[in-house]
């Protein structure tokens, strides 16, 4: 193992790092949490209605990503391209079943390059999708079953089953909650006891606590992935009880059902949900308990995150632990009657929190509003541990922006969307100004402009604007360079 002593000094501003080949306990460990289906919806990221004191905690300590984005606004498109360093067109991984090892089965995944340089990495929860863990990756906590079956892709973990509290009604047709549809199942949230104890969640932060506590004398690569506020929403009661339903406000374009605009393509909106009100309105009542139970959800995640880094600073590993929080994708709660996330290349489905803390970090304490992408976290925690990542990575980095938030940085992020799994259906490119979308080979379908600070809900389509004919022009060549990228080998 290498390390950069130099260039580690100059991030960490008291270096705790030994150089040379240094002894285990001067390596630093990585602590990577994840939440699954979590928009920036938090206090520190200016949420009204977000209560997530972990987390802004976090965000305060280290440096907040403000434009952070996704690949993929699904699971395993994201999650594979972020651990895999290559956009989900190349890693062949356009859809919820599709496993990178199948095509690629040399590469070096994230947390594989920890182990392969003496680390051990450890799983917890949902890190790769449900059904899809990579057993190469981890030392402890790997899940060797595969699921190919249709539907259930969920995490086979015996931990993960959930408890319902208050399942759906059954009907004559469908007696059992077996029996239900995923539609009939779409529109609920669920409550569970006390703290949770019984769900999933609650015992993935249990094995991550109990991970810290055996390995705290080695260097680690923990990733703890939650699986909420995943649909169905789901919370201990009393985080419910946080918010009055009633007082909860709509999105501005919020409609009771997928709806395009005026002036928007239709390939922009698919027809039907995917997660929550599949093939069914929702009433502005169900609306605001349902943003409820998400908001419910996330600050339960927010104080199982809690717990996480109370034992971390209980053992006294904060100050040799990089600790990162990321979101898979965003998510549309109701905004154009959307309720998932899938086929979105709006804003609110590509965007994701991104909190990075690297002990004593240069500029930990400052935001950072510069285009970043999932794919720059991989040569990022490389860097910072002295890793040598693989030649072929598309990723950047991130570590300029971690000596200086306001460093220049003229790099867009591209998110891309594939109905069937193998061909793309749209490519979004977001630049510090502007989104833009092409739907369809040279925009045959339609395209989509949004000037985001003028236009933060995205509600005025300028594709077609005269005025902005230049600034399509030129971001439309980012986004066939792009696409003419991913035909190379
Ligand atoms: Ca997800």
């Amino acid at each position: 193992m290498r390390f950069r002593p130099l260039l580690l000094s100059a991030i960490l501003g008291s270096c705790v790092i030994a150089t040379g080949v240094a002894a285990d306990t001067n390596r630093l460990n990585v602590l990577f949490l994840i939440s699954d289906d979590l928009r920036p919806e938090l206090g520190c990221y200016g949420s009204q209605l977000a209560k997530t004191p972990n987390l802004d905690a976090l965000a305060a300590s280290g440096v907040r990503f403000d434009r952070a984005y996704c690949q993929f606004p699904l699971c395993n498109p994201s999650r594979s391209s972020m651990l895999n360093i290559r956009s989900p067109t190349v890693a062949g991984v356009l859809g919820n079943r599709a496993y990178f090892r199948d095509a690629h089965p040399d590469w070096v995944t994230l947390p594989q390059l920890f182990k392969n340089n003496g680390y051990a990495t450890l799983r917890t929860g949902k890190i790769y999708h449900g059904g899809t863990d990579d057993l190469p990756s981890w030392t402890e906590g790997g899940d060797p079953r595969r699921n190919t079956g249709e539907g259930a892709l969920r995490v086979l973990d015996p931990d993960d089953i959930m408890f319902i509290q208050n399942p759906p009604k059954k009907t004559k047709a469908a007696p059992d909650e077996a029996e239900l549809t995923q539609a009939q199942r779409s529109d609920r949230w669920i409550m569970l006891e006390g703290d949770g104890e019984s769900h999933g969640d609650y015992k993935c932060a249990d094995r991550a606590i109990d991970f810290l506590r055996r390995y705290q004398d080695k260097p680690f690569f923990l990733a703890c992935g939650f699986v909420k506020p995943h649909s169905p929403p789901t919370a201990p009661k009393k985080f419910f009880d946080k918010w009055d339903a009633d007082k909860i406000p709509l999105p501005p374009d919020f409609a009771p059902r997928p709806t395009v605009p005026p002036g928007f393509p239709t390939a922009a909106i698919r027809p039907k949900n995917a997660d929550l009100f599949i093939g069914r309105d929702a009433s502005e009542k169900e609306a605001r308990e349902m943003i409820r139970a998400y908001l419910a959800s996330s600050a339960w995640v927010d104080w199982l995150t809690g717990r996480v880094l109370a034992e971390l600073d209980k053992l006294g590993l904060r100050e040799k632990t990089i600790i990162v929080f990321w979101g898979d994708h965003g998510y549309q709660l109701g905004e154009k009657g959307k309720w998932s996330k899938a086929g979105s290349l709006f804003e609110a489905g590509d965007r994701v929190p991104f909190i990075i803390v690297p002990p004593k970090g240069k500029a930990n304490g400052q935001t950072c509003e510069r285009i970043v992408q999932a794919l720059d976290f991989y040569p990022t925690l490389a860097e910072l541990c002295g890793l040598t990542p693989p030649k072929e990575i598309e990723g950047r980095s991130l570590v300029p922006l971690l000596n200086n938030p306001r460093a220049e940085w003229n790099h867009p992020a591209f998110t891309v969307w594939s109905e069937d799994g193998k061909t793309l259906h749209g490519i979004a490119v977001r630049t510090e100004k502007y989104r833009y979308a092409e739907f369809g080979e040279r925009a045959k379908n339609g395209a989509m402009l949004f000037d985001e600070a003028a236009d933060p809900h995205e509600m005025k389509n300028l594709a077609d604007d005269p005025k902005f004919a230049g600034t399509r022009k030129e971001l439309s060549r980012w986004v066939n360079d792009y696409r003419t990228s991913l035909a190379q080998p």
